[in-house]
């Protein structure tokens, strides 16, 4: 922080990139990113909407306290003290009625749930979880199926690679600022760049190769694939000697996945795969063939990502430079890392409420299944789960079919949302604890992993404009009135020394440039340190405790449900300049896209006399449904419709945003109980919708 300088942390997505903040007295003067960091003052179009926040009239001012029904939507206007003493007393009395464990918490995950975990644990409760059931659990679990480790085991290093394949994935529109320059610089240093989409996006428009595919059928793709990289010998073989345990039964499982067959189930042609590889061999391994992120699509989306892992082994790509090279963390650098604040408290001994680590024995406990919680809310099983809390996360908007939730929920002694702007779920309630805008708040310190790890914070820009709260003040307020002394921090700073304990780093050391750097040179391992955290320490085919839970490691192909005339299989995705559900009310994003459009291919469109900017109607088999106009183009996959997420809001209170587009969740009846046994996410491809001109 110098002068009216403050640096903070970018809160308008969960990407977190590090900003400039420029302050004149109280008010904002531009928002840019750290020119300390590695984004060199670049920000996206949603970051610097971020000032939109602050002024905007449908801000959440003060603590409200439901009067009316669930979801009525009559609130009264409360103190935080008394706000806060409502949440104290209920949770208290459910807690002392059911136990800790009755209490279900979700959060959008994120560098700062360190807070959050260590709260639900003081309070004894297993069932911390987050919003990545419906992101990126399979990618999640894929990884760890193949190298014991999780996704981000392993840096994606776009900068330094030859070949960047991107499957399910729209690096330039679904931003992340560091990722965008990361592979613009690669392609100007002639990386070149494969896109396999089922439409042509802004980054298919920057690729070398651009294959439509049938929409889900990227598991047949793969498999022809890694049956020519086999077959044709054209594999790292050293590598896989080395590093990879079950080859042999690999081989033999792919030998009837050729090209010629995946091009009947994919509609990409066999020359075309060959050509592919071809390309690949040549890079290799200075490959990044990205894993995906929101791969919550498919009841196979598991079987993809870890396919994609598959390859890049195969290619001699993981652990290596310009390929997925293994993240180092603070200890790799000489430093300790930071003290856990979870660590205050015991680790509750109960079973988790959606059985991950249980039941479940394959998936990653940590912050389990959110749709297997709200199962336990529905039937009181394993145990009887009485109150959640909703923590900057929007289930009602990101978890398919909103109605069932509503019924679901409507079990629940007490539910608390916190967040910044009206939600549909903030709107279902019983108190909403407005949290101050991320510019009006700091935050707790955190670690990233990575290359080149460092320690950074969010500085507060700007005061509170109203009476909203610092996620810290909330929790560590709410620690007060409910018994969790160790956490009832009093200031940020007693926090911040806490964390850095053991660090030799102190808080001083941020105001600078708002991160603190633990190496000056990216870290990559040499060869002889590579190793996995599988017990044979390789990467491994046969991945035993999914086979334990009766799961196939080698699972074989099979064919995806063709859409009936008139229906198409839904598809969706992001745009440059909105976020998920929670930035098309705010009024400078409003003004650059107020509603979403369909995607429809040009022929399909013909026969059903449909044309560019019509007005057509969308619905789904529950009933709903809504009208919106058509993009026609042949750059659409004729199988199926995209359309941007998030819009099609009913809360009253989000006046920009209301009634404007189509809800994609709102179109996938049944959605909660459609999820992926092997990869753990719900599955929010696996429906139709029907289309015709309004
Ligand atoms: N049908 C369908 N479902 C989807 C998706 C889809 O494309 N289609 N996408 C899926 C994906 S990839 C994800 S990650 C989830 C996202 O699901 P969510 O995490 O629920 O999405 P957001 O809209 O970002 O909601 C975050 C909520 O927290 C509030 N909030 C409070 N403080 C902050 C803050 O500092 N930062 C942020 N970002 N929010 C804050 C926001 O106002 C908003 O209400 O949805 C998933 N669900
Ligand atoms: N601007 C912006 N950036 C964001 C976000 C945001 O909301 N807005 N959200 C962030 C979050 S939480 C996430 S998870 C990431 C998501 O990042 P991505 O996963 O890269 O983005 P998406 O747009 O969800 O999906 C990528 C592409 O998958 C394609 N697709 C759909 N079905 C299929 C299929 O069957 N096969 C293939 N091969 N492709 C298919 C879609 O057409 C889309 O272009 O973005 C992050 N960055
Ligand atoms: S990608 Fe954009 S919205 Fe997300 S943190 Fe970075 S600047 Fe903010
Ligand atoms: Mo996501």
């Amino acid at each position: 922080m110098t002068d009216n300088k403050v640096y903070s942390v970018c809160g308008m997505c969960t990407v977190r990139c590090p900003i400039e903040v420029e302050v004149h007295g109280d008010q904002l003067k531009f928002i840019q990113g750290n020119p300390h960091s590695a984004l060199k003052g670049a920000l996206c179009a949603r970051g610097g909407a971020g000032a939109g926040l602050i002024n905007d009239p449908d801000r959440i001012r003060h603590p409200l306290i439901r009067t009316g029904k669930r979801g009525e939507g009559q609130w009264r206007k409360a103190s935080w003290d008394e706000a806060l003493d409502y949440v104290a007393d209920k949770l208290g009395g459910i807690i002392q009625e059911h136990g800790g464990r009755s209490l279900l918490w979700s959060d959008r995950g994120g560098p700062f749930r360190d807070l959050h975990q260590a709260f639900v644990r003081g309070l004894g409760s297993p069932n911390y979880s987050n919003h990545d059931a419906s992101c990126a659990r399979n990618v999640q679990h894929a990884a760890m199926s193949v190298m014991g480790y999780g996704r981000k085991g392993v840096a994606y290093d776009l900068k330094n690679a030859k070949h960047v394949v991107l499957q399910t994935r729209n690096i330039l529109e679904a931003i992340n600022v560091k990722e965008v320059n990361d592979l613009l610089d690669a392609v100007d240093n002639g990386c070149k760049v494969t896109v396999i989409d089922v439409r042509a996006t802004k980054t298919a428009g920057k690729a070398d190769r651009f294959l439509m595919i049938r929409p889900g059928t990227d598991y047949a793709f793969n498999l022809a694939v890694i049956n020519e990289l086999i077959n044709k010998n054209l594999y790292d073989a050293d590598y896989v000697h080395s590093f990879v345990q079950d080859f042999d039964q690999l081989r033999n499982f792919v030998q009837d996945y050729t090209p010629e067959w995946a091009e009947k189930k994919t509609g990409i042609k066999a020359r075309e795969i060959r050509d592919f590889v071809v390309d690949l061999v040549k890079a290799m391994p200075s490959v990044v063939w990205h894993p995906g992120w929101n791969t919550a699509r498919y009841t196979d989306s598991f079987y993809v990502s870890r396919t994609i892992y598959i390859i890049n082994a195969l290619l001699g790509s993981i652990g290596v430079k310009g390929g997925l090279p293994f993240m180092a963390k603070p200890g790799d650098c000489g430093s300790k890392g930071l003290k856990a604040l979870a660590s205050l408290y015991p680790k509750p001994e109960d079973e988790r409420a959606d059985g991950v680590g249980t039941r479940y024995g394959h998936f990653d406990p940590g912050p389990g299944l959110l749709h297997l919680g709200f199962q336990a809310i529905e039937k009181q099983d394993p145990y009887p789960v009485k109150a959640y809390i909703a923590y900057r996360h929007d289930p009602f908007m990101a978890f398919p079919d909103p109605e069932a939730l509503k019924k679901i929920t409507d079990n629940l002694d007490l539910m608390v949302s916190v967040t910044f702007s009206w939600s549909a779920t903030a709107w279902n309630s019983d108190v909403v604890l407005p949290l101050s805008p991320y510019l009006e708040r700091e935050s707790i310190i955190a670690a990233k992993n990575g290359l080149k790890p460092h320690f950074f914070v969010r500085h507060r820009a700007l005061p509170p404009k109203y009476d909203t709260r610092a996620d810290w003040e909330i929790l560590c307020g709410l620690s007060q009135k409910m018994g969790l002394d160790k956490l009832a921090f009093e200031s940020i700073e007693d926090i911040w020394r806490y964390q850095l304990a053991d660090t030799g780093v102190k808080p001083e050391d941020f105001k600078a440039t708002g991160m603190v750097s633990l190496t000056d040179k990216p870290i990559y391992f040499p060869r002889e340190q590579f190793k996995f955290k599988t017990a044979s320490g390789k990467i491994e085919i046969i991945a035993p405790k999914w086979e334990e839970a009766g799961i196939p490691s080698l699972k074989p192909y099979e064919d995806k449900q063709a859409p009936k005339k008139g229906w198409f299989r839904i598809t969706f995705g992001r745009c440059g300049v909105h976020t998920q559900g929670h930035t098309q009310n705010n009024p400078i994003l409003h003004e650059q896209m107020p509603e979403n459009e369909l995607w429809i291919n040009d022929k399909k469109a013909a026969e059903m006399g449909i044309s560019n900017n019509d007005l057509v109607k969308v619905s789904g088999s529950n009933g709903y449904s809504g009208k919106i106009k058509a993009y026609v183009t042949e750059f659409m996959h004729p199988d199926a419709v995209f359309m941007v997420h998030g819009f099609g809001s009913d809360v009253p209170a989000e006046t920009r945003a209301r009634n404007k587009g189509v809800a994609d969740h709102r179109l996938m009846k049944g959605g909660l109980d459609i999820w992926d046994p092997a990869g753990g996410a719900v599955a929010l491809q696996e429906h139709f919708v029907k289309v015709e001109k309004a």
